[in-house]
């Protein structure tokens, strides 16, 4: 496939309603979009950096940096036999994976396209529905958040994530689980935690939760490996796992017993199926993480959660819990359920609406 031009534009999205962890609150998002040109064809990417370096150390203006100096014109006016040959062409650049899996993903989406088939079935995916939960930001109280996870249920999600922080944990979960007994339940600390809170750590195997997310270092596979020794409730990885070789590590030395793949935490389709297929063969359960992403991150995340591997619910949610109105048509919609239809369609399955993408751009370059 010939790169004939590569479109960068940042748009501003608010959310519906705020999104708060342990690490802060996003109330508007700043969205980065590659849109790829090749073969008469047209592919979309979405960097998913948050707008400041707190999951990770990419944003918005250094995702930019790295695409406008580097991915773009190692990328363009060139001919590509596959999109992994493409990562592997990006492999010299240390980290910066959710820039890199942009530009990566457009091209598995003009690749389906090229091919008439869906992008779901291109990258080998043969879920033709996917098991969705969501995931609860810290509300101002504990009555708010007990409301959101039960109008959350009512529309059918099969699990519910809630999010933690010292302070935000055992009292909150002790208070879910007594009005909610039976629900699939998990909480996600990005980071929150160190070793010396190994005693309420432990605290949390009372609440039967399905895992604990990330509650030490973003960057830590060692100390996870201590508390997980110490800890009934399974350990997932999300912010320490970047690559298969990551993931390797992690399950080498028991830091956890179940990944959360980002596809952009990773660096895109290629690594995020090597994960996958790392984890398939030793039978450790994964499922695909959100970033608050637009509709056309979001319809990348459906077609990764259709490999057979993903056989937890994952943080792939409805297109109206974040945004008034999505940049895709149609909608992403969850079943009564809690499940989404893998598209069928050739490519993405979702059409990104230009106009909506226009009237949200606040800057855009091009490169040809
Ligand atoms: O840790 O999974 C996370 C959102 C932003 C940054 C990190 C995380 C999240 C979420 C939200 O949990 C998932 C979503 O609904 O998109
Ligand atoms: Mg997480």
């Amino acid at each position: 496939m010939k790169i004939e031009r590569i479109e960068l534009r940042e748009l501003r999205m608010p959310l519906v309603s705020f999104f708060e962890t342990s690490f802060g609150r996003t109330t508007d998002r700043r969205i980065v979009l590659v849109r790829v040109l090749a073969d008469g064809l047209t592919g979309w990417g979405e960097v998913t950096c948050g707008e400041e370096p707190f999951y990770s150390y990419e944003t918005p203006e250094t995702a930019w940096h790295i695409l406008r100096d580097f991915l773009i014109p190692w990328t363009l006016k060139r001919s590509w036999d596959s999109p992994s040959a493409l990562a592997a062409r990006f492999r010299p650049i240390r980290g910066h994976n959710m820039a890199k899996a942009a530009i990566e993903n457009a091209l598995w989406d003009i690749e389906a396209q090229e091919k008439g088939v869906s992008l779901a079935h291109l990258i080998g995916g043969s879920l033709e529905e996917i098991p969705c939960g969501v995931s609860i930001g810290i509300q101002n109280s504990v009555p708010e958040l007990l409301d959101k996870i039960e109008k959350e249920l009512a529309s059918g999600y099969q699990r519910i994530k809630v999010k933690i922080k010292p302070g935000w944990d055992v009292e909150v979960l002790e208070r879910i689980r007594s009005r909610f007994p039976g629900i699939r339940l998990m909480a996600d600390a990005n980071s929150a935690y160190s070793l010396d809170d190994l005693p309420r750590l432990k605290l949390l195997d009372r609440f039967q939760l399905m895992m604990v997310e990330q509650p030490l270092g973003w960057d830590d596979l060692v100390d996870h490996a201590r508390l997980q020794r110490g800890l009934a409730t399974p350990v997932c990885l999300d912010e320490s796992i970047h690559s298969a070789g990551d993931a390797r590590k992690a399950l080498e030395i028991g830091a956890c017993k179940i990944i959360n793949i980002k596809l952009g935490r990773v660096g895109g389709y290629t690594s995020a199926r090597q994960i996958h297929d790392l984890c398939r063969s030793r039978n450790v359960p994964v499922w695909c993480g959100g970033m608050l992403e637009s509709g056309i991150g979001r319809a990348h995340n459906i077609a990764l959660s259709s490999l057979a591997g993903f056989t937890l619910p994952g943080d792939v949610s409805a297109s109206r819990r974040y945004w008034k109105q999505d940049i895709i048509e149609p909608e992403v919609t969850v079943s009564e359920q809690g499940a989404i239809r893998v598209p069928q369609s050739p490519g993405l399955g979702f059409t990104p609406v230009i106009e909506r993408i226009e009237r949200a751009t606040v800057r855009s370059e091009a490169f040809a």
